[in-house]
C-alpha cells in the first residue's frame, strides 16, 4: 500500500490507465462546499446531535417536528452553498474516462457541479414523500431563515400524513435501485480498473462493504480522506489530503497526460 499526503505517481497512473471509475463518496466529498459531515470530531453532526433522536424511523414516529425542523436546517443549507473543486473534477473526469458516481450523500453537489450520479445509496433531502402513504413531494417546501428547534412538517394531501425527507435512516432498506446499479457497477469492474474512495468514514452499511467488493472484482482501491478510516487498510493507495486538493490534481495529472 502507497500512503502518502502528496498524489503519487502511481495513483494518477490507475486512474490514467483504467477502463472503468467507480468513485464512492461520503460526507467528506461536500465538507469543503460547507456541510457538515456526520462523524469529524468537533465539526460533525453527530457531536451536536444524537443519531438515534434523529436519523432512525423510531425518532420520526416519536417526534417529526423535532426531526423535521433539523431536516429543514439541513435542506437550506445545502440550498445555500456550491460544489467545491472536487465536485466539479469528479464531473471534469467524467469527459476523460468511463465515471461512475455513486454518493452516500443527500445532497444535491455532485449534481450542481455537472456529475451524472449513478445512485443516492442514502436517498437524497428533498426527495420528500408522505411517511404513510408514499406520496411525492417536489415542491421546495417552507424552510425558516434561521434553525428552530421544532416545525410542523407538512400534511400530505392524500392521506393527511406527515411528509418525511427522502433519506435512508438507520434500519431502514436502501432504494432497491440504487443498490442494485451500484452492485452492477461493481460487477463490471475488471482489473486495472478503479475504485476510487472519497470521503466516508466507511463505517456505514452496506455502503462501506462496496470498496471490497471492487477489491474482489480486481480493481485497484484508492482512498482519499485527510485521516485513517475504517477501509484504509485494504486500500492499494491511500491520499491522505482533502477532495478539494487531492482531486483536481489528480484529474489534471490526468488530463496533462490522457495516455
Ligand atoms: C474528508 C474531508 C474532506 C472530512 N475531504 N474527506 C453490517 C454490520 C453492522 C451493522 C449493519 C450492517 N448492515 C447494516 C447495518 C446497520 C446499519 C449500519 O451500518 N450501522 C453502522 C453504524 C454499523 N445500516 C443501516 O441501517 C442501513 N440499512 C440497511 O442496512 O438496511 C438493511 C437492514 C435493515 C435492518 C437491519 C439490518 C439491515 C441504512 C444506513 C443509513 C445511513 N443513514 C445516514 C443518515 C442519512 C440521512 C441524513 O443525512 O440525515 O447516512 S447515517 C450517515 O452515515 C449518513 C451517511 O451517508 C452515512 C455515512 O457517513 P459518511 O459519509 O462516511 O460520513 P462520516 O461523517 O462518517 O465520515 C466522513 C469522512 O470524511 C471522514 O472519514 C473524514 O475524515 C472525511 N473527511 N473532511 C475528504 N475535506
Amino acid at each position: 500500500m502507497t500512503q502518502t499526503a502528496d498524489l503519487p505517481r502511481a495513483v494518477a497512473a490507475a486512474v490514467r490507465d483504467a477502463r472503468r471509475i467507480l468513485v464512492l463518496t461520503g460526507a467528506g466529498m461536500s465538507a469543503e462546499s460547507g456541510v457538515p459531515t456526520f462523524r469529524d470530531a468537533q465539526t460533525g453532526l453527530w457531536e451536536a446531535f444524537d443519531p438515534s433522536q434523529l436519523a432512525t424511523p423510531q425518532a420520526w414516529r416519536d417526534d417529526p417536528p423535532f426531526v423535521w425542523a433539523w431536516y429543514a436546517w439541513r435542506i437550506k443549507l445545502v440550498r445555500d452553498v456550491e460544489p467545491n473543486a472536487g465536485h466539479r473534477a469528479l464531473a471534469d473526469l467524467a469527459a476523460l474516462r468511463e465515471v461512475t458516481v455513486v454518493t452516500q450523500n443527500v445532497d444535491d453537489l455532485h449534481e450542481r457541479a455537472g456529475s451524472e450520479v449513478a445512485a443516492h445509496l442514502h436517498g437524497a433531502l428533498t426527495e420528500l414523500r408522505c411517511a404513510d402513504c408514499h406520496t411525492q413531494y417536489d415542491d421546495a417546501p417552507a424552510l425558516p431563515d434561521e434553525p428552530v428547534e421544532r416545525l410542523a412538517p407538512e400534511t400530505c394531501a392524500a392521506c393527511g400524513g406527515d411528509v418525511r425527507p427522502g433519506v435512508v435512516w438507520f434500519g431502514e432498506m436502501l432504494p432497491e435501485e440504487a443498490v442494485r446499479t451500484t452492485e452492477d457497477a461493481i460487477e463490471a469492474l475488471a482489473p486495472g480498473d478503479v475504485c476510487l474512495v472519497v470521503g466516508t468514514s466507511g463505517i456505514v452499511f452496506p455502503a462501506a462493504g462496496y470498496p471490497a467488493m471492487a477489491l474482489a472484482k480486481g480493481a485497484t482501491v484508492i482512498e482519499v480522506n485527510p485521516v485513517e478510516t475504517d477501509i484504509s487498510d485494504m486500500c492499494h493507495h491511500v491520499v491522505r489530503g482533502t477532495a478539494a486538493n487531492v482531486l483536481p490534481e489528480l484529474v489534471g495529472a490526468v488530463a496533462d497526460d490522457p495516455g
